[in-house]
């Protein structure tokens, strides 16, 4: 993968840009934390998209235009209180981000929030996933504000994804490479000097060295959502550190953990 041109960048480039617009303290971070990378470049560990475990949308199919550039399946994960499964993704580039996705498992729903949801997808347009580029077409559907604060009830996950649809919901930086290294305890103390959220939930940092992975995110930035009834300012997406260690081949972990991962998913949750 040396001589060929990065076939995944553009799509990730896309879903940049569309995080930026609904995230202003990733810029900011991104440009704080370029400061301190090898050559002045932040590589992404992963990126993370979430969907309803309904056709044509479910998890096989959001999957389905990053494995057309090559990505693999190469880890599964259920989390059983939230009602989520998920799958990460590997690219033969190093430089690819990982891709986790996960899809809410929509039958296992109060009979209201089944209704909820079918009535969203009902709305996709009849070639909504024909083109690839849909898994950074942002929200396909309308939604008023009540129905997503209903939904946010029941499931956070639901909500948030009822109200901005299909997007990267968080970029993730490789602290592995940046300048030596440093510890992610370092960095959360950085962001958390300059007055950036933290996501507490299970400790600053989620995962230890034994697990061969530990991370750590921002709480997401709060942003106006156009709801069919009006705007209102709701949580968007958030950043994310990550900082992977040798497995016994030396090779780096490149798995999830799924406790973590738990975790990370309340990094959208509507501040209390
Ligand atoms: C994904 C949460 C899991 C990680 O790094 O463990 C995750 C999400 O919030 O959709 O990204
Ligand atoms: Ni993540």
């Amino acid at each position: 993968m040396t001589d060929t041109a990065a076939n995944w960048q553009p799509l990730f480039n896309s879903l940049w840009q569309q995080y930026l617009a609904v995230t202003p303290s990733a810029l900011p971070i991104h440009e704080l934390l370029r400061q301190q990378a090898a050559n002045g470049q932040i590589v992404n560990d992963h990126i993370a998209l979430r969907t309803f475990n309904l056709a044509p949308v479910n998890l096989a199919q959001l999957a389905a235009p990053f494995e057309a550039l090559g990505y693999r399946a190469a880890g599964d994960y259920q989390f059983i209180a939230k009602k989520l499964q998920a799958k990460h993704f590997e690219h033969p580039d190093p430089l690819a981000p990982k891709v986790f996705i996960s899809e809410l498992l929509v039958d296992q729903f109060s009979p209201w929030l089944q209704q909820q949801v079918s009535h969203l997808i009902a709305q996709l347009p009849e070639d909504f996933t024909a083109s690839p580029n849909w898994v950074s077409a942002g929200r396909p559907w309308s939604i008023d504000k009540e129905t997503y604060q209903q939904l946010i009830a029941e499931s956070e996950y639901a909500g948030w994804l009822a109200a901005w649809g299909y997007r990267a919901n968080h970029f993730t930086v490789s602290i592995n490479q940046l300048n030596n290294n440093p510890p992610l305890a370092s960095i959360n103390d950085q962001l958390l000097q300059v007055g950036y959220s933290l996501n507490t939930a299970g400790g600053l940092i989620k995962g230890s060295p034994a697990e061969l992975l530990e991370q750590s995110s921002t709480l997401a930035d709060r942003v106006a959502c156009e709801f069919s009834d009006g705007k209102a300012e709701i949580a968007s997406c958030f950043y994310e550190f990550a900082k992977r260690y040798p497995q016994s081949n030396g090779e780096l972990y490149s798995g999830f953990v799924a406790a973590s991962a738990d975790k990370i998913f309340e990094s959208t949750h509507q501040a209390k």
